[in-house]
């Protein structure tokens, strides 16, 4: 078992923490083969109904580790993408359960892509976002040109892509890719309570929500609408349904199992 990411389940939650914090949480391959593992293995229990991922120390995640890679080496990127990096940025978008990733620094390179491949991106004041890549001859991956237009819109995203400007969370908020900026100290409390909070909702209806938002950009209305009414049925057949729908009629919080 590594080291380099902590993995912890408890009342529902998994809390995942990248755990470099002397290089910021940078991703060597024996990170990013744990945290597959880890999202692999959470997306598949049934006892975990949220996913909580952060960084120890003061990063969040530098991005690739550049270290490791030398001045260049013979390692072709596009190869380490495939393997390392797809499966994971795919697992988490597919994940039938909310991921809240709580940015408690920089989130730099690779290290942005899995920050915004959450579905509730969380950040402490003096989190920063940095498009890293182009600073050091390379192009946005892990899925940065895919989330970044979508939240920011076309204009903003070549900016960061480009200028590779460290923007601070106020601005990262500001922008559409943060949903809430905390105190830094309060951050891991924050967090920690709205994935626990989660794991005590409606799970499979949350899974199917992802599953729409996941489609809608590439659908037509049509489609959506269709795929609306898919889910909807896939919904309406469920425990937390009827359960909701009892708690409301009998004015009563609402107990739900996930099913
Ligand atoms: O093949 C493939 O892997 C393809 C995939 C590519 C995906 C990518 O992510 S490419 C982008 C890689 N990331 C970067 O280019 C970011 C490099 N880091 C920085 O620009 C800065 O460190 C930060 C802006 C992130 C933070 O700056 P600062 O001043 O807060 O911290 P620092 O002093 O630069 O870093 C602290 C330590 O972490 C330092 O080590 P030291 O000197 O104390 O021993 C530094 O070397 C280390 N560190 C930071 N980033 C990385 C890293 N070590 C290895 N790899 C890093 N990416």
């Amino acid at each position: 078992m590594s080291e380099t990411v902590l993995h912890e389940v408890a009342d529902g939650v998994a809390t995942i923490t990248l755990n470099r914090p002397e290089v910021l949480n940078a991703q060597n391959a024996e990170l990013m083969d744990a945290l597959r593992d880890s999202m692999l293995a959470v997306e598949s229990d049934p006892a975990v109904r949220a996913v909580l991922l952060t960084g120890a120390g003061r990063g969040f995640s530098a991005g690739a580790d550049l270290a490791a890679r030398g001045s260049g080496g013979t390692t072709d990127p596009g190869e380490t993408l495939r393997r390392r990096y797809h499966p994971l940025i795919e697992c988490m978008r597919r994940m039938p359960k909310p991921i809240v990733t709580a940015v408690n620094g920089v989130a730099a390179g690779a290290g942005m892509s899995l920050a915004l491949a959450g579905d509730i991106v969380l950040a402490g004041e003096s989190a920063t976002f940095l498009q890293a890549f182009s600073k050091i001859g390379l192009v946005p991956d892990a899925g940065s040109t895919y989330f970044l237009p979508r939240l920011v819109g076309d204009v903003r995203a070549r900016a960061l892509a480009i200028l590779a400007d460290r923007i601070s969370a106020a601005e990262a908020e500001r922008f559409g890719m943060v949903w809430k900026v905390y105190p830094d100290e309060r951050l891991i409390d924050e967090a920690r309570s709205l994935a626990g909070h989660l794991a005590k909702m409606p799970t499979r209806a949350y899974g199917l929500i992802k599953v729409a938002l996941n489609s809608s950009s590439d659908n037509s209305l049509s489609d959506q609408l269709e795929l609306e009414a898919v889910l909807q049925s896939e919904a309406g057949q469920g425990e937390d349904f009827r359960e909701g729908v009892a708690a409301f009629l009998e004015k009563r919080a609402p107990r739900f199992t996930g099913r």
